[in-house]
């Protein structure tokens, strides 16, 4: 019935898991070198210049496209099925990939050549070559389009369906792709307004406070981008898999809502110590990132109560009892459960990080790789993982290669990542040693660090190894002469209660209101501000 939709989605997972592959290599490679041991010397017959053009592989490919290739592949593949109808408009879906690609090429050929070591968040006045803004433009665009692809659908069902209310994977899909596509008009008036003139040499200069400004108003909800396709694989999916029901589904909506509403108006959290933003401005973002924390706290309620009913339906008893009686023998489910665990740990960092005062002590050192390993490279990516190993068998229709290999997979991850980001927040926190710098080669890197980034080094190693492990069972599942297909089945968790869903949990107006509101109260003033006084001053620098 999703022929043409799992082609659409197989294309996005392929492209994504090729660029996690050669962006995660670039990890242990970064932890080694810290202990001493440079690996980049002997690569560079094979084309890597630098710790700092490995730094930016990394982080672009990891970051920015392992993710993005991932959710859109994801979505389009759940959103179908959840509306139980084909997308109404495949060709725009299909055009979105082509789009997304031509980008990503654009953007590949400088990085790869060394004309784009600017790392992920490419702050100017660092200036790269005009390609790799132009290709991570249309990287973005291109995953708008999808997100068109999904209204178009959308509305049709709506006019077929009156009354009846959107599925839950249905819903959580809709609400990330539209935060996704206001979070990005930030980076997209960055881009068209600031950089890419510039980088063309079109204007003389850039103003890079008022370009970070409009950076972090989608660098942060981009993290929520990543976040919200595993919620909804920790809501809706992971129960049904561990035996249980959805504790709550209308708390499930409420959280969506509130990250829509929540997710922007807090991008100041990244630029505390940043000149030129009034004081009190960043005080107004601390607080509505704490807020924040609601819909994840109630998550964490909400998905651990979920996993208990299918502890105990399985058997568990007493206090903790029903954790022992989770599937621990299913990789998918016992990745994303890891995920969650290593996910507490880098929340409390996320406020650690968003209280201004504790902010300056943490900020720009080996705590913040600590704080988004844990998150971005823990609770999105290792839910993917875990994703990936239920869905991939479906898409190829093949058994997955090693439901073995995927349970060590699962765990090295996790003690690798515990490893690594234990050593990386001390690190930050004890020692203020620098993120992004080539430690091996700094003067002033202390022996105190020794032991810490030892410790780094270890997990870091451990999580090559884990990678290594994914990837033979991606490929051993991809090539696999098997031809005992899995059947087409997502697993979809059923509300515990079936209560119809409040009314306002399921209509778009207020919410998307409030969500405006909120950004032009958060936003509007700094922005004028900074426009009022715009210096495009500053010429591009290319220090490496
Ligand atoms: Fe963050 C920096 C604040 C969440 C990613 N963050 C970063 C950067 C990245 C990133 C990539 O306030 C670096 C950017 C750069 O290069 O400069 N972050 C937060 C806060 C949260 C948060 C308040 N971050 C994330 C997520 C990310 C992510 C999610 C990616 C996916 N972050 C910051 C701040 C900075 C920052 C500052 C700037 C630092 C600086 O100075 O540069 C919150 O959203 C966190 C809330 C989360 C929780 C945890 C809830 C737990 C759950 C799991 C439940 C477990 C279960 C398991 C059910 C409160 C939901 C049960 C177990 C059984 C066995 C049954
Ligand atoms: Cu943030």
């Amino acid at each position: 019935m999703f022929a043409r939709e799992n082609k659409i989605a197989g294309w996005s997972l392929a492209i994504a898991l090729a660029a996690l592959f050669i962006g995660g290599s670039m990890g242990p490679l970064q932890k080694l070198e810290h202990v001493g041991l440079d690996l980049y010397r002997p690569l560079r017959s094979i084309g890597l210049n630098s710790y700092y053009q490995g730094l930016t592989i990394h982080g672009v490919l990891n970051a920015l496209v392992w993710t993005t290739f991932f959710i859109v592949g994801f979505f389009t593949y759940i959103y179908v099925r959840s509306l139980n109808r084909n997308l109404t408009h495949p060709q725009v879906n299909a055009a979105a990939n082509v789009i997304m690609i031509i980008g990503l090429v654009a953007a590949a050929i400088p990085i790869l050549r060394n004309l784009a070591t600017v790392l992920f968040t490419f702050y100017p006045p660092l200036q790269a070559s005009p390609w790799f803004y132009v290709g991570l433009t249309l990287v973005v665009v291109g995953s708008w389009v999808h997100g068109w692809g999904y209204y178009l659908t959308y509305w049709q069902w709506r006019r077929e369906n009156p009354g009846v209310t959107t599925p839950f994977i249905a819903f959580g899909v809709l609400i990330t792709m539209v935060m996704w596509q206001i979070a990005t008009l930030g980076i997209a008036a960055e881009m068209l307004w600031l950089i890419i003139p510039w980088s063309f040499g079109l204007v003389a200069g850039i103003d890079p406070q008022l370009a970070r400004t409009f950076f972090w108003f989608t660098g942060h909800p981009i993290v929520y981008f990543w976040l919200l396709p595993a919620y909804i694989s920790w809501y809706a999916m992971v129960p049904k898999q561990a035996g249980g029901k959805m504790f709550s589904e209308s708390m499930g909506r409420l959280v969506f809502w509130l990250f829509l509403v929540l997710s922007i108006p807090v991008g100041l959290h990244h630029q505390y110590v940043d000149p030129g933003v009034p004081a009190g401005w960043k005080f107004v973002h601390a607080v509505l990132t704490y807020s924040l924390f609601i819909p994840s706290v109630a998550t964490a309620f909400t998905v651990c109560a979920s996993l208990e009913i299918g502890g105990r339906a399985r058997g568990g008893t007493g206090t903790l009892g029903w954790i022992r009686t989770l599937p621990w023998d299913n990789p998918s489910f016992v990745a994303q459960n890891l995920a969650m665990i290593l996910f507490v740990f880098g929340g409390i960092g996320g406020l650690t990080n968003a209280s201004y005062n504790l902010n300056l002590v943490i900020h720009n050192t080996m705590w913040v790789p600590g704080h988004f390993h844990l998150t971005v490279g823990s609770a999105a990516t290792l839910s993917f993982f875990g994703i990936l190993y239920w869905l991939l068998p479906q898409l190829v229709n093949k058994p997955l290669w090693s439901k073995k290999v995927a349970l060590w997979q699962s765990w090295t991850w996790f003690v690798g990542m515990l490893l690594m980001s234990n050593g990386l927040h001390i690190l930050g926190l004890n020692f203020g040693s620098p993120r992004r710098t080539m430690l091996g080669a700094a003067p002033y890197a202390s022996g105190d660090w020794q032991p810490l980034l030892i410790e780094a080094a270890l997990g870091g190693t451990i999580l090559g190894i884990s990678g290594l492990l994914f990837y033979a069972n991606i490929i051993g599942t991809w090539r696999s002469k098997s031809t005992v297909g899995e059947p087409d089945n997502m697993p979809v968790a059923e509300p515990v209660e079936v209560r119809p869903t409040p009314a306002f949990l399921d209509s778009w107006r207020p919410w998307i209101a409030v969500t405006i509101v909120l950004i032009l109260i958060a936003y509007g003033p700094v922005l004028i501000n900074l426009i009022s006084n715009l210096g495009l001053t500053s010429p591009g620098f290319r220090l490496w």
